[in-house]
């Protein structure tokens, strides 16, 4: 496994042996203390200057490690929510990825798993994943580039001395040392204002760091309708269960006082394969264009749609017991031509989904695709999905998000994320010198900072001023 630098970041041969060196400074240094390692001081003549075809690669290697990305998607959360923002070793080690990868390599049954204390969930998964099979897998090998980030052991040993390591760790500093190693300026969360845990930090003020920002999550009102407006309705909106009335009203008076509560940088819902978008017969529906949407609008707010996951498949795996299915983009088409003044930040699961997705986008300038989601961030599909993007958007997409769930994740996530996107951007200028264009370390630049946080910036009010 190669070193995790600041920024991840692919490895190629004394470049390798640069950045090991570089790492183990950083390593050596007290928490508070960890240095971005030395940016390459590009004059900006040099960045002007044509490059030659065998420069390319590097100097997009060395962009993508120098340009702080923008996560636009994570289940993290900064300090204020206290226990519900998750990191540290046994987290890593009982995400749900990792989970239903244990039931297989593991005779423990899922009624048995979810009656040990976490502790014990860990220990068993490092058993069986990482101490009696190599952790091969993209999630497990994510765990062992977080240890190696930390330089700690990798071996049957890491676990004691990672729970140690953990343990020590403050967590301002700890979050602040985690975004410089993962080369990322900002979090964006996911908040559901129907979650008890989360509700109550909101009420009593919420949060202010300037690095994690606020996503008003909507799934239980647009998907769960029929069990959460009674939680509505105690909290003082007229709202009944067939959305009839003034539910609609009430509910965008739901959406504005929780816009002014959160401030979110745009509205969210994941949903099933089988959305459908218009369905007179769906509440999803009705509640999407009559309320949702049209607070978007009166807020200048993007909709998230994440689309494709087949929830609970297998429920004796919990969070881990969801899968994926094909859905029909036609529902797509249908919400960015119905409404064009509304902005739509779209994720989709299914590996089938891609190119029509990047096909629509081509067709509305409303629709921005980001992220390669779930199971489809692995290398081979990232790189397919990514290939295809370019090709059909040039770089008008939003490569990736991490979904992170534990703080520490960010690092292997976008570790990975900028390895895998090297050679793919470096072909592409490649192709463009071959036929006929100056490339330009400005230039590539550019695009970078516009794939890690221009086209995000632009449709939110992150730091517009
Ligand atoms: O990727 C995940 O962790 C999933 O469980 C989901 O949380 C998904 O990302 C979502 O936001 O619904
Ligand atoms: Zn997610």
């Amino acid at each position: 496994m190669v070193p995790a630098g600041r920024h991840g970041g692919f490895i190629l041969g004394k470049d390798l042996r640069q950045r090991e060196k570089r790492w183990s400074s950083v390593r050596l240094m007290a928490p508070t203390s960890v240095k971005s390692p030395a940016r390459k001081n590009v004059s900006s003549a040099a960045s002007a200057r044509r490059m030659k075809s065998e420069q390319i690669l590097s100097e997009v290697h060395d962009v993508l490690e120098s340009t702080q990305v923008i996560d636009i998607h994570t289940h993290l959360f900064s300090p204020a929510f206290g226990k519900i923002g998750l990191w540290g070793i046994d987290e890593l080690l009982t995400y749900h990825y990792l989970e239903s990868e244990f039931f297989r390599s593991s005779d423990t049954t899922p009624e048995e798993y979810w009656k040990l204390s976490k502790t014990q969930r860990a220990e068993a998964i490092w058993q069986a994943l990482f101490v009696e099979n190599s952790p091969i897998s993209e999630s497990t090998r994510g765990v062992v580039a977080v240890l190696k980030a930390f330089g700690l052991p990798t071996d049957a040993s890491g676990l004691r001395e990672a729970r140690r390591f953990f343990a020590a760790q403050s967590i301002d500093s700890h979050i602040r040392k985690v975004f410089q190693i993962a080369g990322m300026s900002d979090a964006v969360m996911t908040n559901d204002p129907l979650d008890p845990d989360e509700r109550a930090v909101w009420m009593a003020g919420g949060q202010n760091h300037p690095q994690f920002h606020a996503v008003l999550r909507l799934d239980r009102i647009l998907w769960g309708w029929s069990g959460h407006w009674e939680q509505l309705a105690s909290e003082g909106y007229a709202v009944d269960e067939r959305a009839t009335g003034k539910s609609i009203a009430e509910v965008r008076r739901f959406l504005a006082d929780w816009h002014n509560r959160m401030q979110p940088l745009y509205m969210a819902v994941s949903l099933p394969d089988t959305f459908v978008f218009p369905d007179e017969r769906s509440l999803t529906s009705e509640l999407l264009s009559d309320a949702v949407l049209p607070s978007c609008h009166e807020f200048g707010l993007p909709m998230s749609l994440m689309i494709g996951v087949r929830r609970q498949v297998n429920p004796r795996l919990r969070l881990a017991g969801d899968a994926v299915g094909k859905a029909d983009l036609r529902s797509i088409e249908n919400l960015c031509r119905d409404f064009p003044d509304n902005r739509f930040l779209v994720s989709v699961l299914s590996r089938e989904n891609q190119h029509e997705l990047a096909v629509y986008s081509r067709k509305f300038n409303n629709l921005m695709p980001f992220g390669c989601w779930w199971f489809l961030n692995n290398p081979s599909i990232v790189e397919e999905i990514t290939k295809e993007r370019i090709e059909l958007l040039g770089t008008s997409f939003i490569p990736q998000h991490s979904d992170a769930r534990v703080l520490e994740q960010v690092i292997y996530k976008w570790h990975n994320t900028r390895r895998t996107l090297a050679p793919i951007l470096a072909n592409a200028y490649h192709l463009l010198l071959a036929d006929g264009a100056e490339i330009t370390r400005q230039k590539i630049q550019r695009d970078v900072s516009r794939l890690f946080r221009g086209n995000f910036e632009k449709w939110t009010r992150l730091h517009s001023g």
